[in-house]
C-alpha cells in the first residue's frame, strides 16, 4: 500500500514537471540579460526621482503609472512613451550621450502636471 502512494506521488511529480508546473522561477533579468530599471509614475512626480545610465548600455524601463495617464519624455534619450492609467509599459532605451538630462511628464496629468520630472544621468 505504501509504495503504491509513493509510486503515485512520483509519478504526480514527473507529470508536474513535464506540465511545467515546478516552483522554481529564473529572475526576469536573466531571460535577457538587460537591466530593468522600474519607474513609477505618481501625481505629480517619478520614483526613483534620478536614475543612472551608461552610455552605450541597453536597459530596459518598466514604467508605471499608479494613477491617471502619465508620459516620459526625454529628447536625447529619445525617450518619448505614454504611461496608461495604473498599467505598465516595457521599453528599451541606449543612451548614445553622457549628461545629464531633465525627464517631463508629457501627458497633462493635473495642477502639477508642468513640475512633473525626474534626472537621468549617463555616464561615460
Ligand atoms: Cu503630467
Amino acid at each position: 500500500m505504501r509504495s503504491k502512494i509513493a509510486t503515485l506521488v512520483i509519478l504526480f511529480s514527473a507529470v508536474a514537471g513535464i506540465a511545467g508546473f515546478s516552483t522554481h522561477r529564473e529572475p526576469a533579468q536573466a531571460a535577457d540579460g538587460m537591466r530593468t530599471i522600474n519607474i513609477t509614475a505618481k501625481r505629480f512626480s517619478f520614483d526613483p526621482a534620478e536614475v543612472t545610465l551608461k552610455k552605450g548600455e541597453t536597459v530596459k524601463l518598466v514604467l508605471k503609472s499608479e494613477d491617471v495617464t502619465h508620459g516620459i519624455f526625454v529628447r536625447p534619450l529619445k525617450l518619448d512613451q505614454d504611461i496608461p492609467a495604473g498599467k505598465s509599459v516595457e521599453v528599451t532605451i541606449t543612451p548614445q550621450t553622457a549628461g545629464k538630462f531633465t525627464a517631463i511628464c508629457d501627458h497633462f496629468c493635473g495642477v502639477g502636471h508642468g513640475n512633473m520630472k525626474m534626472t537621468f544621468v549617463v555616464q561615460e
